[in-house]
């Protein structure tokens, strides 16, 4: 007996070799959709923590490229969880459960906005995200930050330490275009409410 996901989802690397371009940098590792094999994976590469600085992980659902370029991306965004001052094992926390969150089905009537998650390994400060197809669809977005912040505090409070201060809405747009200065969130949801 197979175990089976609700959907497929496709593993992708981006490689941190400076002489290729970013897209020639990006290599689908594995498309899986039984249970086992999700972890076997999961289990068998690096945790992100393990990769060279300027490499990614993508997760995605199947069919879906991890760029901002395709059709499911490039009206959408993403929310952001920048790892900065924390350490590697928290952020290889963070990517597994969101990670868990997502091939599980739990954004459930959201699931189809839902693109994938990134995790991004930089000596500046690491971030880890997870692309909507829609950056307008404020209420999809919104329930998806939720969900994300639940199962975040959760885990906060199974590993018995904060996993984040806040998840920060931006839209892919406004990332092609950043300046020095940032990009402005269009929503944002704290771990805390603030008093
Ligand atoms: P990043 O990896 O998202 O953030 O983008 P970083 O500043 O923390 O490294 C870095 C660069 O990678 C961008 O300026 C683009 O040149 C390239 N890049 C990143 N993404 C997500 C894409 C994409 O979706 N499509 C293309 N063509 N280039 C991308």
């Amino acid at each position: 007996l197979v175990y089976k996901l609700a959907r497929s989802w496709s593993w992708w690397f981006l490689s941190d070799d400076r002489n290729k371009s970013w897209e020639d940098r990006l290599k689908n590792v594995h498309t899986f959709t039984g249970i086992g094999e999700f972890w076997a994976l999961h289990d068998a590469i690096k945790p992100p923590s393990g990769l060279n600085p300027s490499s990614d992980y993508n997760v995605f659902r199947d069919g879906i490229a991890p760029m901002w370029e395709v059709k499911e991306n490039k009206n959408g965004g993403r929310w952001l969880i920048t790892i900065e001052k924390r350490t590697s094992e928290i952020m290889d926390l963070i990517w597994t459960e969101i990670l868990m969150a997502m091939v599980g089905e739990q954004f459930k009537q959201d699931s189809e906005s839902v693109c994938g998650i990134v995790c991004n390994v930089r000596t500046k400060g690491s971030k880890i995200s997870v692309w909507t197809t829609d950056s307008s669809d404020d209420e999809a977005n919104l329930r998806i930050g939720n969900v994300l912040k639940t199962v975040l505090n959760n885990a906060s409070m199974i590993h018995q330490r904060p996993l984040f201060d806040v998840l920060r809405y931006e839209d892919h747009e406004s990332c092609q275009k950043k300046t020095s200065s940032g990009v402005k969130a269009k929503h944002s949801i704290f771990a805390v409410e603030e008093r």
